[in-house]
């Protein structure tokens, strides 16, 4: 089960702390901001049918591997600082965890954030439009499967982007709703 909060200051000396509240939050609550969370082992996912179905109805078409550590990624400080400027995409930012772990934190509707904590077989599926940011943890390393749907569109739209046509969807799709409630 995925581990979300809300987290507990947001201004802090160090991303990687880990920044916990009681204030938990569910895969139904995440779904409400438009964040979905599947599980798979990471070690036999190419051979899971419900990995394959999902895959393919969606039409990820585009994988390929980062491996976000010091040693493994090339301009390492610079990428981490960008991974960690609020930002957006035009498209869904699909990870699957294959090794190590981090934090992906998305903004709720009311515009505090939510540290999601990502871990070997976790799929995360950030939609386009959602601001949001990732940090590694204290263990300083993730791998994970980065999916796509056709040609890969990496291009964070740092904040703020709000007259954004994908933006602009999201907020009409997602959160114009959950406020009038
Ligand atoms: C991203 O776009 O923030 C990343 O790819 C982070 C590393 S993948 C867990
Ligand atoms: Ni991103």
């Amino acid at each position: 089960m995925v581990r979300a909060w809300h987290i507990l200051q947001e201004e802090t000396d160090d991303p990687r702390d880990a920044l916990y509240s009681d204030e938990s939050v569910s895969i139904e609550e995440l779904a409400q901001v438009g964040v979905e969370y599947f599980k798979f082992d990471a070690d036999t996912f190419e051979q899971n049918d419900d990995y394959l179905k999902l895959k393919n109805d969606r039409g990820y078409s585009y994988g390929d591997t980062i491996s976000v550590s010091r040693a493994t990624l090339p301009n390492f400080d610079a990428k981490i600082k960008s991974f960690f400027e609020e930002h957006l995409h035009t498209d869904d930012e699909i990870r699957f965890i294959l090794e190590g772990s981090g934090y992906f934190d998305v903004r709720d509707f009311d515009g505090r954030w939510i540290r999601i904590e990502c871990v070997k077989g976790d799929l995360l599926v950030l939609p386009a439009g959602i601001y949001h940011r990732f940090t590694l943890d204290k263990k300083d390393y993730i791998k994970a499967l980065r999916l796509f749907i056709g040609v890969p569109v990496w291009t964070p739209h740092n904040k703020p982007a709000d007259s954004m046509k994908e933006r602009l969807d999201y907020v009409s799709k997602y959160l114009t709703a959950t406020t009038a409630n």
